[in-house]
């Protein structure tokens, strides 16, 4: 079996960003383009012999002719064993898990997480090192330099094995290996959680529950944890087959994407709780009666009961949030008297402070939330702690949150995106806040005082490496901040994203929208950064 060499005229386009390398399918689909990237990771990873690499994806269409191209190039490139999820499925939280237990070098995640999937819609690569985290920016940085000055790719004469067939198949010098995705995952999390105690909750008359799993990669996972493990009624998961166009839908947890399950949750006769999750398994979405959980409030609401979870009795070392999640985390640190770190956006600079041990939960106001048991976030994870933790209190999803706003005082917070943008005007747009920034501290706008700002930079507190540009933030008094970014994850033009909160503390009116709660501050973004005039915006295309 013989490695052939294609020579290729490089691509200048790939540089990843919020999370591995995503354009549009037709776009990957290109002859070479795959390849090429693929490559370049390879390059930059650079295997040694008896190395191993785990490969998976969201069963998005072109996931399974993808995975047997890596299959193919990482044999050809020094990978001695590849380790592929049966029908090139994994979901990301277990595909790091995965890279873990088995030692491996890495992990090539194929999914465009929450992108729509199909011909129409988006692709996506991401790579994990051996921590089983997504790869930092230093690595990202090379695999960019290389491809650009890329002159060819190196991939195996022969057809990969069937990937539907789990077993071990010799292929040139290496082997590959077809595994089932699921039991190990599935075993992990009997380790973390109590699961006898979650049984008795589901089992309690009259407590219903609906996972929707939105026709991607966590289906399988949900059916065996939650029905078969668990004792959930079967149907509990919705949409629970893989499906290569997700059914059409958008693979994104938002309840504009779970029609059926919003109506539930917001009809007549509400379940108890309900959950979703997105593409590749890393996100959730936490439902109760009429109550959706905030992501930065589950952060918090999780960590001030962690100790009804097993794995995290002893205490939390510390926590982390992104940027622009809510500082409701921080209370609860505060509270706790443990380290509290300030990321920018991605899972990637989360992995070095749960590697030394410097923090045992984290999460994104973009619905993610995980741990020190993987180095991604984890959907069905923290599903789990939610049914765990109202099992062990015997409390519903809105008690619990309303007690911990009474408690902790509560962050108001909302996501305002501005999509289809241009990206020249969009960086200009950023620019022209950075200016603002310098010379707003003073400023007075609908009745808040502005007392700093800052374009975010981030010195990694492990390994000391500094990422610049990561946000625009005003803090305000009364307390309150807005925070601009723009996104990293399209696959065509710019999104911006605004970020706004205000705290409420726990004397005050902690039951308003947040809508209501944060009219004044909105306002307070349109004038500061003008966005009217300089964007041609009046109005958020999404409010999450
Ligand atoms: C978005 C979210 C970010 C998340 C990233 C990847 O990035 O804001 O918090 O880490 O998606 O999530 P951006 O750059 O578009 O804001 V996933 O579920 O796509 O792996
Ligand atoms: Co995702």
């Amino acid at each position: 079996m013989s490695v052939q060499t294609i020579r290729i005229d490089p691509w200048q386009d790939q540089e990843p960003g919020t999370s591995g390398l995503r354009k549009s399918t037709r776009d990957f689909m290109r002859p070479g383009y795959l390849e090429a990237f693929l490559q370049a990771v390879f390059d930059e990873a650079a295997p040694a012999d008896g190395d191993a690499l785990v490969v998976g994806g969201d069963g998005r269409f072109f996931c399974r002719e993808a995975a047997e191209t890596v299959v193919r190039m990482a044999l050809a490139n020094g990978f001695s064993r590849v380790i592929v999820g049966q029908d090139a499925l994994i979901s990301t939280p277990a595909a790091s898990a995965l890279i873990r237990r088995r030692g491996a070098k890495g992990g090539v995640i194929l999914s465009a997480s929450h992108n729509p999937g199909g011909p129409d819609g988006d692709f996506g690569v991401k790579y994990n090192t051996e921590t089983g985290g997504p790869a930092p920016t230093t690595f990202t940085a090379g695999v960019f330099a290389r491809s650009k000055a890329l002159e060819g790719y190196r991939i195996l004469e022969a057809t990969a094995p069937d990937l539907s067939v789990i077993g071990e198949t010799r292929m040139g010098d290496g082997i590959v290996e077809v595994i089932d995705p699921i039991t190990d995952y599935a075993d992990l999390m009997e380790t973390v959680f109590d699961f006898d105690a979650i049984r008795s909750l589901i089992s309690q008359p009259g407590f219903r529950m609906a996972f929707d799993a939105m026709n991607a990669v966590t289906g399988p996972y949900a059916t065996e944890i939650l029905e078969r493990r668990l004792g959930a009624p079967a149907g509990t998961v919705m949409r629970g087959r893989p499906l290569p166009d997700f059914g059409g839908g958008h693979p994104d947890p938002h309840p504009d994407h779970t029609p059926e399950l919003t109506a539930r949750m917001f009809g007549t006769d509400p379940l108890d709780f309900a959950a979703a999750s997105d593409g590749d398994g890393d996100r959730n979405m936490i439902l109760g009666p009429v109550t959706i959980v905030s992501p930065g409030d589950s952060l918090a609401i999780l960590a001030a009961h962690a100790d009804v979870v097993p794995r995290y009795r002893d205490g939390l070392k510390g926590l982390a949030r992104s940027l622009p999640t809510s500082r409701a985390a921080d209370r609860v640190a505060e509270a706790l008297g443990i380290e509290m770190h300030q990321t920018p956006t991605g899972w990637k600079f989360f992995t070095n402070l749960l590697d030394a041990g410097r923090i045992t939960l984290c999460g994104e106001e973009s619905f993610g939330t995980g741990s020190d048991h993987v180095r991604e976030k984890d959907g069905l994870w923290a599903v789990l702690f939610w049914l765990n933790v109202l099992a062990a209190t015997g409390k519903g999803v809105g008690e619990v949150v309303a007690g911990h706003w009474s408690r902790f005082g509560r962050d108001y917070y909302q996501r305002h995106d501005y999509e289809g943008l241009e990206v020249e005007p969009a960086q200009a747009f950023m620019q022209g806040l950075r200016d603002m920034a310098d010379g707003a501290a003073g400023r007075t706008v609908a009745g808040y005082a502005v007392q700093s700002a800052e374009d975010f930079a981030y010195t990694d507190p492990v390994d000391g490496t500094t990422v610049t540009k990561q946000g625009v933030t005003v803090h305000l008094s009364p307390d309150a901040r807005i925070t601009w970014r723009l996104s990293g994850t399209g696959s065509s033009g710019a999104t911006l994203r605004v970020y706004l909160e205000r705290f409420e503390d726990p004397a005050g009116d902690l039951h308003q929208t947040p809508g209501q709660a944060l009219e004044a501050v909105a306002e307070v973004a349109r004038v500061l950064s003008d966005i009217e005039a300089r964007l041609g915006r009046t109005a958020p295309s999404v409010i999450t």
